[in-house]
């Protein structure tokens, strides 16, 4: 009996757990922001690019943010679009957990008319990035995700 090849054996599960995973998660913090997120499904329905769409709140689930952000990457994702209201920390949590590129969308609030959000999600401390689009801009927020997609790897020689 031959030796096992544990090497080969993980090249194949990894090809197949990079091309099987959608290439956009679109996160919201609560089921209230689907109305206002919907817009960015439908824009990536439009453009024939594959995405997934969840509810997880960084305040009320902070252990399933943190899995599904640092776990985001390897199953193919490439982009996170992540809306969220008031104390808006969704967002920026989700950049502290993957190197994926993270769109935050500022919900409109009844309370401060958005700009709770708006404040909360644009203000990320220096070395964790996250792009912020208008409130309720979840539209552009497929949009960016798509110009994100559509750059390719890095090449190799830059
Ligand atoms: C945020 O609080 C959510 O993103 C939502 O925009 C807002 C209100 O949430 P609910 O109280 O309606 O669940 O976490």
């Amino acid at each position: 009996m031959s030796d096992p090849q544990p090497v080969a054996e993980v090249r194949h599960l990894w090809a197949e757990l990079e091309s099987d995973g959608p290439q956009v998660g679109i996160l919201m913090g609560s089921e209230s922001d689907k109305e206002v997120m919907t817009a960015a499904a439908n824009e990536l329905l439009d453009r024939a690019i594959t995405f997934e769409m969840k509810v997880l709140s960084a305040h009320r689930d902070p252990r399933g943010v943190a899995e599904y952000a640092s776990t985001a990457a390897i199953r193919g994702v490439r982009v996170i679009i992540a809306g969220a209201g008031k104390a808006a920390a969704l967002p920026g949590v989700v950049a502290a957990y993957t190197e994926l590129p993270v769109i935050g969308v500022p919900i409109r609030t009844s309370d401060l008319g958005g700009m709770d959000s708006l404040l909360s999600i644009v203000q990320m401390p220096s070395g964790v990035p996250v792009a912020c689009m208008a409130i309720n801009g979840a539209r552009n927020a497929a949009i960016f995700a798509a110009k994100i997609l559509a750059q390719g790897p890095v090449h190799p020689s830059r």
